[in-house]
């Protein structure tokens, strides 16, 4: 049977267009290449899907997606250091891997930047 709207809802907490860029592979600082991404966030796993030729994000990659699990990640404003764009979220993971998350709208980075710190810390049990 089809899943009810209650179900749906819950298998697909939100999603949106971002630019991204990952910083840091396996505690490596790589570099920089910023990438608008479909992103998508289903519990605690976010997924980046590129549509341009070329989207490649970090090595190891064959497909133009990328996906991280976030439970227990560290999320924040960037440092001003870290991008001379605004509205940059820093996101570190578990497992060393750091991330960039970008938008011009001020609304939408907000409401992602809500939805990420909740997910992150949620799923740590905190
Ligand atoms: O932190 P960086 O190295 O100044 O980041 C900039 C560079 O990655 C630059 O690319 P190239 O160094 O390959 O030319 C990008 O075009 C910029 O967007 C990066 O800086 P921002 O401040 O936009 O994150």
């Amino acid at each position: 049977s089809p899943p009810s709207p209650k179900q749906q809802a819950s298998d697909q907490e939100k999603c949106g267009v971002l630019n991204v860029t990952k910083i840091t592979e396996n505690g490596k600082k790589i570099r920089k290449n910023w990438m608008t991404s479909w992103t998508a966030l289903k519990g605690s796993v976010l997924l980046f899907q590129g549509s341009a030729a070329g989207w490649k994000f970090g090595s190891n990659q064959s497909k133009p997606e990328y996906t991280v699990d976030i439970k227990g990640a560290t999320i924040d404003w960037a440092a001003k250091d870290k991008s001379s764009k605004k509205n940059v979220i820093e996101l570190k993971t578990t497992l060393g891997t750091e991330l960039l998350i970008q938008s011009d709208n001020d609304t939408l980075i907000k409401d992602w930047y809500t939805t990420l710190c909740n997910t992150a810390g949620t799923a740590t049990g905190e």
